[in-house]
C-alpha cells in the first residue's frame, strides 16, 4: 500500500489484510521510496558518446551518455533493427530479460508479442529455477505446493537449501507459530544462514550432494517400512524400481558424499517419516548445481512415499507458480503464433545462461543486436568475463531499458528509462502463495520513464506492425489474462481485483479451506500418479528412477586438485540479486565484498580476518576481504552477488561461475564452482 501526497509517494506499507504477507514488508522493499526517488534514477533516453565499458565505477550517466529524445531513440532502434534484419535475418536480434519485475504484463506480454512478430531469437529463461522445475515436474507433473498458511500445522519442517529468513521472510511467521506449538525446524544448507542459526537442528551438507541425502533417507524409510504403503499403491508408479535403486544408497555411502554422519542421516529419515505432519520447504539453492535437477527429483519423492501430501501441514513447498501458469491465459498475452507471420517457423532459441557463448562464438546468424530489459546480465550471468567481452563488441548494437545505470548499461549504445512498480499498473501472480493480486499505479512516471508494456507497444508501432494485439491497453490485457475457463479463476475478474487487491485462487467450491493438491493423487503427469519411475526421463537418455552423480566441479572431481575450494556464489540477504545493491540506505544493511571462509582453510593459506584476498579459477579472479566467521565448513567458501562496478576490482563473483548447464532444465550451476584463494598481491593480480 502506497500513500501519495500531491502526486508524490510518501509511504509504503504491507497490507495487513493480506493473509500471507500480513502487513509487513521485507527490509529492502520497506526502503523502496529511496529507490523510486533516488538521485541516480535513469530518467531520460540517452545515447552513448564514449567507448563501451565501465568508467570509474560511475552510477550516473556522465560522461558516457548524452540525453536524446524518445523519438530519436526509437528512430535509431527501429532503423538498426531493420538494417540488421535485412542483412543477417531477424534472428540476429536477441531479447534478454528476467526478474526485474515479475508483474504478469511487464514480465511477459507486449515484449514477447513484439519479439515474436519481429522474428527475433527466442530466449530460454533458465537462469533461476528451470532445473528444479524439471526435477519436480518429473515426479509431480505440475508445480503446485503446500501453501504457506499450512505451515502452522506442521510438526516437522525441513528447510532444504532454503534461506527462509533471508530470501522468503513472509513464510517465517508461520514457522514461528508452528514452533511455538512444538514443531521442529531442521535446516540443510552448506552455509550457516540466518535460518540455520535459529534452527532446532542444522545439518551442514557438502554442496551438490542433496540427491544422495534424499536417496539415503529413502533407503532408511523404505527398508524400515516407514513409507505409506497405501498412498504409494494408489498414487505412485515405480515404487519397486525405487526400492531397488535406493539399496545403492546406504547411510554409510551417503555419509561419505554429504559429510553428514550415518547417525544423523538415519535420525533425519526416521523423524521425517514419523513426526507428522512433516513439510519440506525446498528452494532453489538445491538446483543450482550440476546435478540440481536430479536432486530436486529425489527430494520431491519424499512426501510421495510417506504420503505426507494427505495432511494439512504436510507435503512440500517449492513454488506455487504452477497454479498461475495453469489458470492465466499467458499464451494469448505472449502470442507465440506471431513467429509464423515473421518466419513461418519458431525462431531459434538461445539459453540465457550461455550469453557469453552467444555473443562470442560465431553462430548463424551471429547475434548483432541485444535488447535488455528486466535484467542486469553483465552482473548476474555466469562467466562474466565472457559476457563483458561479448558486450564490448563494437559491432553489437545494445539497447538497455533500465531504472538505473547498472553494470549492463555500461555497455549499452542506447539506454531507455523504465518505470518502477509505483509508476505502472500490473497483475501479479506469486511463487510463494496462491493469491492473485492487482498492483495499481500510484504515481505518474518519473521523468520520461516508460513501462515495459508501453515501450514494446511503441516499438511495434514504429516497426509498422499492424496487428490488433499491439493496440491493447493494460486493462484489456489483464482481462485477456483472466479470461480462461479455469475453475480456479471462477468469479475472479479485474473489477473484483481492483476493489479487493488480492484474491486467493478458488481451489474449492466453498472457496476456503486448505488446498491439498495431491491428497488424492491428481498429479499432473501423463500417468496421473507421482512418477518414481519416469518414462519421459528414460526417453531423454536419463535415469528413469534417480541417481546421484557427484558434480565435476566439486571436491569429488578432477579439478579439485588445482582449485580445492567449493565456492557458494550466493545472493545477499538485503539485495534482490543485484537490485538494491546501489542504494546507500540498503548497502548499510549489508557488508559487501566479503569472502567467508573457514579458519582451517584461512590458516593453511596464511590468511587472517580482514586480509584482501584474490579468489580465482580458470575463468577469472576477484578481489575480496576475508571473513572468518564459521559460516562455512572446511573446503567451502562463500561470497555474495552485487553490482560488479561497486567492487574495488570492478568485478563480481560471476567471473568465477561457469556456463555449464544442469543435468535437467538447462539451468545455471552457480553453486558448482571450484576456486583457490590467496593473499592479494597487487602485482600478481590481473585486476
Ligand atoms: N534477500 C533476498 N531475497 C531473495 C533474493 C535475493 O537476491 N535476496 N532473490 C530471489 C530469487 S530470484 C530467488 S530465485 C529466491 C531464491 O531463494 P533460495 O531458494 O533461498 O535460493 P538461494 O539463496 O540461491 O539458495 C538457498 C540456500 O541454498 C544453499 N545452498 C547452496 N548450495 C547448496 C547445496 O548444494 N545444497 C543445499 N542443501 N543447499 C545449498 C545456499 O547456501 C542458500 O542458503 O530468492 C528470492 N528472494
Ligand atoms: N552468482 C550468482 N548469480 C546469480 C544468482 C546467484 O544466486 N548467484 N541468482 C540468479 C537468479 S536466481 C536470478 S533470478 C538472476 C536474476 O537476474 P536479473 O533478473 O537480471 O536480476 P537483477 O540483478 O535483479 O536485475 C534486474 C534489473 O531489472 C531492472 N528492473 C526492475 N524493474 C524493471 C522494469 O519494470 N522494467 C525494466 N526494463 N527494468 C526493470 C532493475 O533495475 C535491475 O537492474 O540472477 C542469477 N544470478
Ligand atoms: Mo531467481
Amino acid at each position: 500500500m502506497i500513500t501519495v501526497d500531491n502526486g508524490r509517494a510518501t509511504r509504503i506499507q504491507g497490507d495487513p489484510a493480506h493473509p500471507v504477507t500480513r502487513g509487513f514488508l521485507c527490509a529492502k522493499v520497506a526502503k523502496y521510496l529511496d529507490r523510486v526517488y533516488s538521485p541516480d534514477r535513469l530518467l531520460y533516453p540517452m545515447r552513448r558518446i564514449a567507448p563501451k565499458g565501465p568508467v570509474g565505477g560511475g552510477v550516473r550517466a556522465t560522461p558516457t551518455f548524452q540525453r536524446i529524445t524518445w523519438d530519436q531513440a526509437l528512430d535509431e532502434i527501429t532503423s538498426r533493427f531493420k538494417q540488421i534484419s535485412s542483412e543477417f535475418g531477424s534472428e540476429a536480434i536477441l531479447p534478454y530479460s528476467y526478474g526485474g519485475t515479475l508483474g504478469v504484463l511487464n514480465g511477459a506480454s507486449m515484449d514477447r508479442r513484439f519479439f515474436h512478430r519481429l522474428g527475433a531469437s527466442q530466449l530460454d529463461r533458465t537462469i533461476c529455477s528451470t532445473a528444479g522445475e524439471a526435477g519436480l515436474k518429473s515426479v509431480l507433473g505440475i508445480k503446485l505446493a503446500t501453501e504457506p498458511e499450512q505451515f502452522v500445522h506442521s510438526r516437522y519442517i525441513i528447510a532444504w537449501a532454503s534461506n527462509i529468513h533471508g530470501n522468503n521472510v513472509h513464510l517465517w511467521p508461520f514457522i514461528v507459530e508452528a514452533r511455538r506449538k512444538g514443531a521442529k525446524l531442521v535446516v540443510i544448507d552448506p552455509y550457516r544462514t540466518r535460518t540455520a542459526a535459529c534452527a532446532d537442528w542444522y545439518l551442514p551438507i557438502n554442496p551438490g550432494t542433496d540427491a544422495a541425502l534424499a536417496l539415503g533417507m529413502m533407503n532408511v524409510i523404505i527398508n524400515e517400512n516407514l513409507h505409506d504403503a497405501d498412498y504409494v499403491e494408489h498414487y505412485t508408479v515405480g515404487f519397486e524400481q525405487l526400492r531397488t535403486n535406493v539399496q545403492g544408497y546406504s547411510p554409510e555411502r551417503v555419509s561419505k558424499w554429504t559429510g553428514i554422519s550415518v547417525a544423523d542421516i538415519t535420525k533425519l529419515a526416521r523423524e521425517y517419516a514419523t513426526i507428522r505432519p512433516a513439510v519440506i520447504r525446498v528452494n532453489d539453492g538445491v538446483q543450482r548445481s550440476e546435478g540440481g535437477g536430479m536432486a530436486m527429483r529425489a527430494i520431491t519423492m519424499l512426501p510421495c512415499i510417506t504420503g505426507s501430501w494427505k495432511e494439512v501441514g504436510g507435503g512440500l513447498q517449492y513454488a506455487t507458480s504452477g497454479a498461475f501458469a495453469a489458470a492465466l491465459d499467458k499464451e494469448t498475452l505472449k502470442r507465440p503464433d506471431l513467429m509464423d507471420a515473421a518466419l513461418g517457423r519458431p525462431a531459434r532459441t538461445i539459453n540465457m545462461v550461455e550469453l557469453g557463448k552467444a555473443l562470442n562464438i560465431l553462430s548463424d546468424p551471429p547475434v548483432k543486436a541485444l535488447l535488455v530489459y528486466n535484467s542486469n546480465p553483465a552482473a548476474v550471468c555466469p562467466d562474466q568475463n565472457e559476457v563483458t567481452r561479448g558486450l564490448r563488441r563494437p559491432d553489437l548494437f545494445t539497447v538497455v531499458h533500465e531504472q538505473f545505470f547498472t553494470d549492463t548499461t555500461d555497455y549499452a549504445d542506447i539506454v531507455l528509462p523504465a518505470t518502477t512498480f509505483f509508476e505502472h499498473k500490473d497483475l501479479q501472480g506469486a511463487y510463494g502463495h496462491y493469491f492473485l493480486q492487482m498492483s495499481d499505479q500510484a504515481i505518474e512516471p518519473l521523468g520520461e520513464c516508460r513501462s515495459n508494456v508501453d515501450l514494446f507497444r511503441t516499438l511495434a508501432e514504429r516497426m509498422g506492425f499492424r496487428d490488433e494485439c499491439f493496440r491493447e491497453s493494460v486493462d484489456q490485457m489483464i482481462d485477456v489474462a483472466l479470461n480462461t475457463k479455469n475453475p480456479w479463476l471462477e468469479g475472479i475478474d479485474r473489477k473484483r481485483l481492483e476493489a479487493e487487491g488480492h484474491i486467493r485462487l478458488n481451489f474449492h467450491a466453498d472457496k476456503t479451506g486448505p488446498f491439498l493438491p495431491f491428497a488424492h493423487g491428481n498429479f499432473g503427469t501423463a500417468s496421473g500418479k507421482a512418477e518414481l519411475y519416469s518414462e519421459p526421463l528414460k526417453s531423454q537418455g536419463l535415469d528413469p528412477v534417480v541417481q546421484f552423480t557427484p558434480p565435476e566441479e566439486s571436491r569429488h572431481g578432477e579439478q579439485a586438485k588445482t582449485f580445492p575450494l567449493e565456492l557458494l556464489a550466493r545472493k545477499a540477504d538485503n539485495f534482490l540479486n543485484t537490485t538494491f545493491s546501489n542504494l546507500s540506505s540498503i548497502q548499510e544493511m549489508e557488508e559487501p565484498g566479503l569472502l567467508e571462509l573457514n579458519a582451517t582453510d584461512a590458516r593453511s593459506r596464511g590468511i587472517v580476518e580482514g586480509d584482501t584476498v584474490r579468489v580465482f579459477n580458470r575463468r577469472g579472479d576477484v578481489r575480496l576481504i576475508a571473513k572468518i566467521n564459521g559460516a562455512v565448513q572446511t573446503g567451502v567458501v562463500c561470497a555474495k552477488l552485487a553490482w560488479a562496478k561497486l567492487s574495488p576490482g570492478g568485478q563480481n563473483i560471476n567471473v568465477l561461475t561457469s556456463q555449464k548447464l544442469t543435468d535437467l532444465g538447462n539451468s545455471a550451476t552457480f553453486y558448482s564452482v571450484l576456486v583457490e584463494v590467496e593473499l592479494f598481491k597487487p602485482a600478481a593480480a590481473s585486476n
